[in-house]
């Protein structure tokens, strides 16, 4: 397994759209092995390719407390949203940074599992947010970017700030 690397901003990379995937073979598996690793290590309750430069449509989200019911969405794709939710959000690309984001509260996804089958997902709660959360990664999107441009100022100034003192 390999540990992959996390950009951070404000690498501009976050900002690129991921393509679809069309070859599930075995490359494609070790790579989700890999970026279930990588988030379990960070830790987080997800990871979308986005984040380790990889510019696929693929995200990798745990959010069991046992870490043991991992979930990997290929090519996802939100068909029905409903009701709105306010979470506190953190990113791994976004380092000691949290703020509050509107989200739906309901989604249904449809999506292929590493191995290219069809699956179809309703989500709730907690994992509704992750979910949101990942394919807006897989769009450029970071959580951030739902800020108001006051608030998104303030983020980016303490991220600068932190960076200047970690070096
Ligand atoms: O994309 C990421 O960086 C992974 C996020 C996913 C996430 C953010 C906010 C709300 C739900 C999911 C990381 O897991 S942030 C770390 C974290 C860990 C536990 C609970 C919430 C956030
Ligand atoms: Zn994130």
């Amino acid at each position: 397994m390999t540990k992959l690397t996390i950009l951070t901003l404000p690498d501009k990379r976050l900002k690129t759209i991921a393509k679809p995937v069309t070859e599930f073979n075995h490359k494609l598996q070790q790579f989700a092995k890999d970026m279930l690793e990588t988030m379990y290590e960070a830790p987080g309750i997800g990871l979308a390719a986005t984040q380790v430069d990889k510019h696929i449509q693929l995200v990798v989200i745990d959010i069991s407390e046992e870490k043991n019911q991992p979930l990997c969405l290929v090519n996802p794709k939100i068909i029905k949203k409903d009701g709105v939710q306010i979470h506190e959000e953190g990113c791994l690309s976004v380092p000691g940074i949290y703020a509050n984001v509107k989200r739906a509260s309901t989604v249904e996804v449809e999506y292929f599992n590493e191995k290219g089958e069809e699956k179809k997902l309703q989500a709730d709660e907690l994992l509704a947010v992750c979910i949101q959360h990942e394919i807006d990664h897989l769009k450029g999107i970071v959580f951030l970017d739902h800020l108001s441009p006051l608030k998104r100022k303030m983020a980016m100034k303490k991220l600068e700030k932190e960076a200047q003192n970690s070096d």
